[in-house]
């Protein structure tokens, strides 16, 4: 498969104006004729119009302005693509005839059906399974759709837009037709057609305009739907308040299905979602689960501005809307929940799952230079490093500032298919400033490194804040400019409260945190008027997606630990006290020495348990604080992999922590354990920090946990509590935790959702032998190798679990090789998902690192392979 370059970017020929899609479904054979009214974009005679298409289509008719045209007017390649030449000058109107089997389509892309229901994907690429069309996203046409379809069998007939007729029809068929008003790309199509229950509400938008808001799931979910419509009504008011958004149609659907790849997608009024973001009720969902509702339903609605009335030019600018709207449901999240808790999980996760990759085979800008298949670029880095590049715009040019700036753009650009550049063009100037080198987070792959030293001047009073940036090489991009960076500080005094941080040069005095606009490979600022020696607390909140390294001394960082006013960087204090700690013991461990827990960090952290006594405690934050790096975050920091060591380690300092506190920590989860199940913030909070003691406590293997475990699991009133008991007894080779798997399969079985969870459970044990266990669990009657969520569950699942995925005579590998063989017949998306798991085998120890690469180099030569999948694999390789 041949590379598509961004350079090589040229508007498209022609272009359509409307799109008249029919469609009459079938058991055996789905019927599609699509009439496009096309219209010239070029100059001079008219050239071959291109139309991308895919070999599991069949084409079953082709005219044009009426009349069908001779085999000799068209090409049609084995790539699936179709080449239509002599075509008359100005405007003409093109049919199409396409007979599909979307009943034999695993690889959920394009017209499938999930729960024998109709559905579809159409982004990246999709559409071009359904007919032959410009599969892109800077050729947007009105569209109207008609679905012909069984009344019995599909009651429920849904496409883009407003409904204009609907009636029976004969031999038991009846018909809809649907009209969107709004142009659009063919990747924001969708359609669906079932037996679907209906949840209904409405809202009035700011406007006055009664919107009917409807979320479509199989009956037996019916009950499962109201979490979601309650996330969908705060997040049109939130777009309203926060950015003046308001929503264009009259109706807004949601639709579950079973089999889906991905979270959700936001079709243009009929997002469709995989059923995990949207059903949840307290029994069946966890607090976790509830928050992810809560974000994807917000993400897909914010869409509707961020990616589907302004949209991509082409697929490299993906991050123009993702990176956009994770910032705005990021955002969201925020104001819905808490703010400083939140920016962890996100942070959290940005160092447990972007910096790997940007520091590996795969890594690319958030707006990469080229791709095999787009699907593989749907990735941690355009979406989490995207928004963290958007909220540096918020950083640089203040809340009011990055408005004025989304304000433009939308004036702009309404309507448009538009590029990163458009974007940073509006913020810059709606805020007359100059951003130029702000680009370089466009093309710029690698996370930046930044060094801090800092010196105090008693007698001039200042502070000297010394920075020192570089971005490391990654693959195609050897040499790296410095990159202009936001660093938020502030000064602490010796009480703990913040100073001014005024800037040498600036005309008042500073507040009590500081932007600094680093935009040199070294540059020195120097803050006036400080009469103590201060503790800089650094990059507050996260102010860049960099690593930071700093001279704060052990001291320094408990000091801000116990008295930073930003809520991150206490957090982060204790991260990195941790993590210091925790490469300090793998040297250890490396000399064969013994393993010492830190006195100074073992008090602080103790001092941080006690808190969660205290009255008002924030016990959302102490959870966050006590959940120490993990092997993600720890395999980033050492030049060499070993993934035992790592997990020795880990397990050394929790066990070490939880034998210390094992009191105070047992304490907590009874002060915490509520009579009832409540969904309030402080309810939610008070479960974090209870299992997180469980976990702890479950960390010792002593019986009597066990035991406390399985109670737990047994009286559960929420699946919060329920999964996370069971999920201690799955942390060791206990007997009880097969009691406890048994009989939650037994309350669960019918429930395929919950399921999810006890397959990912048990994929995950550390025991010995699991690898026998996750093999005989894919003849479990519940495992199904066509669904998404059950593969990641359990195969994904395995693939994240320390010990038996690394285990050193590499059947781990040898396992998810087969896997990722057998998937990629069935759905590539899937299968490419999979096979990431092994593209990091440079960075491990020689053993590991051979044996990985054996079974990645198996997978690259094996014949027929997916695109999707060689294109990971041969990266991987290189
Ligand atoms: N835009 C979709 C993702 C589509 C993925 C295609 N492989 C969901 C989202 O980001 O909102
Ligand atoms: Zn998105």
């Amino acid at each position: 498969p041949t590379p598509i370059y961004l350079k090589d970017y040229a508007a498209p020929s022609y272009l359509v104006e409307t799109l008249d899609l029919d469609f009459d479904l079938g058991e055996e054979t789905s019927k599609c004729r699509a009439v496009s009214k096309i219209v010239p974009n070029y100059e001079g005679s008219p050239p071959t119009l291109e139309l991308d298409g895919d070999a599991s289509m069949v084409l079953a008719g082709i005219s044009i302005d009426g009349k069908e045209i001779s085999a000799d007017k068209y090409e049609l390649k084995s790539s699936g693509e179709l080449r239509i030449l002599d075509l008359p000058a100005g405007s003409f109107t093109l049919e199409i005839v396409t007979d599909l089997e979307p009943q034999n389509n695993t690889a959920l892309e394009g017209l499938y059906k999930s729960s024998g229901n109709f559905c579809t994907q159409c982004e990246a690429n999709g559409f071009r399974r359904i007919t032959f069309f410009q599969d892109r996203p800077d050729v947007m046409a009105k569209y109207t759709t008609r679905i012909t379809a069984d009344k019995a069998k599909y009651p429920v007939l849904l496409s883009n837009g407003n409904l204009m007729d609907s009636g029976d029809l004969s031999d038991g068929k009846h018909f809809a037709l649907w009209e969107d008003p709004w142009v659009k790309p063919c990747y924001l199509f969708a359609l669906v057609a079932g037996d679907l229950a209906l949840i209904e509400d409405s809202f009035t938008a700011a406007d006055g305009r009664d919107i009917a808001l409807k979320i479509w799931v199989e009956e037996h979910n019916a009950h499962k739907a109201d979490f979601a419509m309650e996330s969908l009504k705060a997040s049109m008011k939130w777009d309203e308040d926060v950015y003046g958004l308001v929503y264009d149609l009259d109706l807004f659907n949601i639709v579950a299905v079973d089999d889906f790849n991905m979270g959700a997608m936001e079709n243009k009024s009929l997002n469709v979602f995989n059923s995990r973001a949207v059903l949840a009720s307290p029994d069946t969902a966890t607090d976790a689960e509830y928050n992810f509702i809560e974000r994807v339903v917000a993400h897909e609605y914010f869409h509707n501005y961020t990616g589907n009335r302004v949209t991509c030019r082409d697929w490299f600018q993906l991050s123009l809307k993702e990176g956009l709207t994770v910032f705005r449901d990021q955002q969201f999240s925020a104001d819905m929940n808490s703010e400083g808790v939140k920016r962890i999980a996100d942070v959290a996760g940005l160092r447990a799952g972007q910096f790997p990759q940007d520091s590996g085979p795969m890594a690319h800008p958030i707006r990469p230079d080229s791709y095999i298949k787009m699907d593989n670029f749907y990735t941690v880095t355009v979406y989490s490093k995207g928004a963290e590049v958007v909220r540096m715009y918020q950083t640089l040019l203040g809340k009011e500032g990055f408005r004025k700036g989304m304000d433009l753009y939308f004036e702009r650009h309404d309507g448009q298919a538009v590029t990163c550049d458009d974007f940073l063009n509006a913020m810059a100037d709606a805020n007359d400033t100059d951003l130029e080198q702000f680009k370089l987070w466009y093309s710029q792959a690698g996370t930046p490194e930044l060094t801090v030293a800092t010196e105090y001047n008693a007698e001039a009073h200042t502070f000297t804040i010394k920075c020192k940036q570089s971005v490391p090489p990654t693959p195609g991009q050897p040499d790296k400019l410095p990159m202009l960076l936001p660093i938020t500080v502030g000064l602490l005094g010796a009480d703990g409260a913040d100073m001014p941080a005024t800037l040498k040069g600036m005309e008042q005095p500073g507040g009590t945190s500081t932007v600094l606009r680093m935009t040199e490979a070294e540059q020195e600022f120097v803050f006036v008027d400080v009469p103590e020696r201060p503790v800089a607390s650094l990059l507050r909140g996260f102010s860049a997606p960099v690593k930071l390294a700093t001279d704060l001394s052990q001291e320094d960082l408990i000091f801000l630990l116990a008295n930073d006013s930003d809520d991150f960087n206490r957090w982060d204090a204790a991260q990195t006290l941790l993590r210091d700690m925790q490469l300090r013991l793998l040297a250890a461990r490396q000399a064969e020495e013994e393993l010492v827990f830190d006195s100074n960090i073992l008090e602080a952290l103790g001092n941080v348990v006690a808190d969660a006594s205290k009255e008002d405690a924030d016990l959302a934050f102490i959870a966050c604080v006590l959940t120490f790096p993990g092997s993600a975050v720890l395999s980033e920091l050492v030049p060499e992999v070993d993934p035992m060591a790592i997990y020795d380690v880990c397990k050394f300092v929790q066990t070490h922590f939880a034998a210390s506190f094992k009191d105070e920590l047992t304490a907590i989860m009874h002060a915490n354990t509520e009579a009832e199940y409540g969904t309030e913030k402080a309810s939610r909070a008070k479960r974090s920090l209870k299992n997180l003691c469980l976990s702890y406590l479950s960390s010792l293997e002593e019986p009597a946990t066990a035991e406390e475990a399985l109670a737990r699991c047994q009286a559960a009133d929420n699946m919060t509590d329920q999964v996370a008991a069971l999920s201690a007894l799955c942390s060791w080779d206990t007997p009880l935790a097969e009691v406890g798997l048994n009989e939650f399969y037994e309350q669960w079985s019918k429930d395929s959702l919950v399921l999810i969870k006890w397959f990912s459970l048990q994929a995950g044990r550390p025991t010995p032998g699991n690898l026998e266990k996750v093999k005989a669990l894919l003849d479990h009657p519940d495992f199904k190798i066509t669904n998404p969520n059950t593969c990641s569950a359990l195969i994904g699942g395995f693939a994240s679990s320390t010990p038996n995925f690394h285990a050193a005579d590499g059947s781990g590998y040898d396992f998810l090789a087969e896997m990722v063989l057998k998937l990629d017949a069935i759905n590539p998306q899937v299968a490419a998902r999979l096979v990431s798991g092994l593209s990091r085998w440079r960075k491990y120890e020689p053993v590991r690192r051979e044996l990985m690469k054996a079974q990645l180099e198996r997978v690259a030569a094996s014949e027929g392979l997916s695109p999707n999948v060689l294109e990971i694999a041969s990266k991987s390789l290189a």
